[in-house]
């Protein structure tokens, strides 16, 4: 009965909630007064310990609710995550015919714990910060087949990560480059990321052993892709997926901003790389394989014949033209479970 004033001390939403079981009480406390007053003992001692039960019970729901509210595990005796991560499978099977929806990808794939697409590990400290930058327009099919197979992935590689979907609004020219551009930034907004992968849509890694992390230099990640049958179809290639540290990216000024439709603006970030001073790593030809979801050319990001030649300026424009110069709006940004969605309008032509 003496713990009946401890209403008082339950949080706001608990005092609401359980108001009904508080006039219970009060109800029952009032029977026993008079019982004890009549001289019923036994019947008031057996409402008492009712009373006391429905208090403890009350006490254990409350207890609950807190710890699923609670935030992020952010206890200072977790160690630091190992450098291989133990929970990798090595080669991966996927079926990209398998059509599912959104819903039930984001049932699939409960285990991502912030919303807009971020995860940490509970058990250890990650050793990056990872943002994952994807420009994306209308592939609604690969960003599904993209999530579900890539969220797993990520999660087992221990990494402190946040996807960032980036949205070119409107009708106009595609600028694969400058999306990343503005995703770099945005994702800083949010995060001290230390990371960033930069990744086409379409590619989903074959081996979880091709960690999504970053290296002493910018690495190249998607060196095997099946329709290029698992070759570099150049020595140079810089398109798909890469990944920057935040030093490395702010030293080559980004991607250039300039690259609008089809082309040219990876072999470009390559030039940035070696025009800086660095050179490119990779993952070994077996472990670097993806699969490229199938696609045709898309509408307003045809081949744009002048990209090629603007290769020459690279080294002259490069530092002029990226991070720095950067000019956007954006429209709106949407946190799914699984994602962060950033429309933006990069201010680009209609046509080439
Ligand atoms: C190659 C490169 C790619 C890029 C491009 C030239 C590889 C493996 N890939 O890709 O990195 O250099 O050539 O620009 O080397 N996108 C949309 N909606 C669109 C158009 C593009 O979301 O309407 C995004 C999407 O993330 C896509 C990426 O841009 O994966 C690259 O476009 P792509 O897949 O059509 O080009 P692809 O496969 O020739
Ligand atoms: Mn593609």
């Amino acid at each position: 009965m003496h713990r009946l004033p401890s209403i008082l001390l339950l949080p706001t939403p608990a005092k609401s909630k359980y108001h009904f079981v508080f006039l219970f009480c009060f109800l029952l406390l009032l029977i026993h007064v008079y019982i004890v007053s009549n001289g019923n003992i036994s019947l008031s001692s057996m409402i008492q310990e009712r009373v006391g039960l429905i208090w403890k019970w009350i006490d254990a729901t409350n207890t609950t609710q807190e710890k699923t509210q609670m935030p992020p595990n952010t206890s200072k005796s977790l160690g630091p995550c190992p450098d291989t991560p133990p929970g990798l499978k090595g080669p991966l099977n996927m079926d990209f015919n398998y059509k599912r929806t959104l819903d039930e990808v984001r049932e699939n794939i409960r285990s991502v714990r912030f919303k807009g697409g971020r995860y940490k590990p509970l058990d250890c400290i990650a050793q990056q910060k990872v943002a994952i930058i994807i420009p994306f327009r209308n592939r609604h099919e690969h960003l599904k087949l993209w999530l579900y197979y890539l969220h797993p992935m990520l999660q087992r590689q221990q990494l402190d990560y946040g996807v960032y979907i980036i949205n070119q609004d409107g009708e106009g020219v595609f600028n694969r480059a400058k999306l990343m551009n503005v995703g770099f930034v945005e994702a800083l907004k949010e995060y001290d990321y230390d990371c960033f992968v930069f990744s086409d849509i379409d590619l989903v890694p074959m081996d979880d052993r091709n960690l999504y992390r970053c290296f002493q230099k910018p690495r190249h990640l998607s060196v095997a892709i099946d329709i290029f049958n698992f070759k570099l179809p150049y020595k140079t290639i810089f398109g798909g997926v890469s990944s920057f540290f935040k030093s490395q990216f702010l030293k080559i000024n980004g991607f250039s901003n300039t690259f609008w439709g089809w082309g040219g603006e990876d072999d470009d970030l390559y030039q940035r790389v070696i025009f800086h001073g660095m050179s490119i790593s990779r993952p070994d030809m077996v472990i670097g394989k993806y699969k490229m979801i199938k696609h045709v050319r898309d509408l307003h990001n045809e081949r744009n014949p002048v990209n090629a030649g603007k290769l020459r300026h690279t080294k002259s424009t490069m530092n002029e033209d990226g991070i720095n110069s950067l000019n956007y709006t954006v429209k709106e940004i949407v946190k799914d479970i699984l994602y962060t969605l950033i429309t933006v309008d990069i201010h680009g032509p209609l046509k080439i």
